[in-house]
């Protein structure tokens, strides 16, 4: 007896190169934006060995823009790809499924990025929500799996790089006479993705790009929603740091000539205004007046080196950020402050009283709340 698969037939039209083409191009310049940015701030938060002592505190805006273009182009991809997917998705119906080694080894690697890429936008998606519903850590698993992402797309361009050509432009696709009957099919597909894309943009953007916030209707966070005029992140009460005894709270700056603090002398130090963001790592991010004290000027009194690295130690007992360092581009740099004070009043216990670090060109998780203690290293 002989095997009959029931392939199914598609009639849409519109499940060609041409259409394949344009989406793809538009994916392309998506994850492009989306990888590099992504791999600034990989090295701004977990910077490699060679450029943890040069990574630049300037300019001061610099990690707000590259992330929130991360998450946007993230988001817009989502569109993107789905669209992608189906033009291209009657192939996986192919019959034969594998007409030669070559031809298995591409189908491979197209399974390869169509996974790499399925994973790597939800899970970006839900880490924006804060939601990790996966047994992995998601900052290594996301890193890594961009490259492959990456990789796996620019051998698929590579290898269909004579398609790509010939069906680059409308003029170009037209010398291989695809049947001109699909055009106007084509432009309502290809608008329909857009005003897509566009949507997702404009309702999410808001969540970086201020002047969007009124539209910010899909994102996780809203700039104007959170004590003082900004979000927060973590509360103390979810970082479980207990109520500060201001009488009893210390400063302690370990160096080589240490010192201990009280938070009235903090007071008493001369106190620095700065403008910056908090520019979180899941995509939202606001500016915001901070005033306190240089960390500079806490240094030097320490007896540091100019080249001194700095640990900083939050009263938060556990948590992925309760501990961290800076390298002294950031340490020496005039606007990074130990901050007592935002916007015109004393830190609310969320917002990391008595004390918190604000530096610039800095990923949010990396400006320490709740800070009890600085290590010169
Ligand atoms: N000790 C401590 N500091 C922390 C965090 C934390 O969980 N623990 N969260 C960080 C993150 S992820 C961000 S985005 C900012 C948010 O600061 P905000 O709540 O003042 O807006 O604080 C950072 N500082
Ligand atoms: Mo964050």
């Amino acid at each position: 007896m002989k095997l009959r698969v029931p392939l199914p037939r598609f009639s849409g039209r519109l499940h060609d190169a041409r259409t394949a083409t344009a989406i793809g191009r538009w994916l392309a310049a998506a994850v492009v934006v989306c990888f590099l940015t992504g791999v600034i701030s990989h090295w701004l938060q977990h910077p490699p060995g060679w450029l943890a002592d040069d990574l630049p505190s300037r300019p001061s805006w610099g990690y707000r823009l590259t992330q929130g273009l991360h998450v946007a182009s993230g988001i817009a991809a989502i569109p993107l790809l789905l669209a992608k997917l189906w033009t291209v998705y009657p192939r996986l119906f192919e019959w034969p499924p594998v007409r030669s080694a070559r031809h298995a080894l591409e189908r491979l690697s197209v399974a390869l990025l169509v996974a790499a890429a399925v994973l790597e936008v939800f899970s970006g998606l839900l880490n924006t929500v804060q939601w990790y519903p996966w047994p992995f850590s998601f900052v290594p698993v996301h890193y890594a799996l961009a490259w492959v992402f990456v990789g796996a797309m620019l051998l698929h361009v590579a290898v269909k790089a004579p398609e790509i050509k010939a069906h680059w432009s409308r003029r170009s696709a037209g010398t291989l006479a695809l049947p001109a009957e699909d055009g106007p099919d084509r432009r309502s597909l290809l608008t329909g993705v857009a005003a897509a894309v566009g949507a997702v943009t404009l309702a999410t953007a808001g969540q970086s790009f201020t002047p969007l916030k009124r539209f910010d209707l899909l994102a996780p966070r809203h700039p104007d929603h959170g004590q003082q005029g900004l979000p927060v992140n973590r509360t103390a009460v979810a970082a479980a740091v207990a109520v500060v005894n201001v009488q009893q709270w210390r400063l302690t700056v370990a160096g080589p000539r240490p010192y201990v603090l009280t938070l009235d002398e903090l007071r008493a130090l001369r106190q620095y205004e700065a403008t910056l963001p908090i520019a979180c790592v899941e995509g939202w991010s606001k500016s915001a007046h901070w005033s306190g004290v240089r960390i500079r000027d806490l240094l030097d009194r320490a007896g540091a080196p100019p080249e001194a690295r700095l640990r900083v130690v939050s009263m938060e007992q556990e948590g992925g950020y309760a501990v961290t360092e800076m390298g002294h581009t950031y340490a020496r740099d005039e606007l990074t402050l130990l901050a007592l004070r935002l916007n015109g009043e004393v830190l609310s216990p969320d917002h990391g009283f008595p004390a918190r670090i604000i530096a610039p060109n800095r990923p949010g998780v990396l400006q320490t709340k709740w800070v009890h203690r600085l290590e010169v290293l």
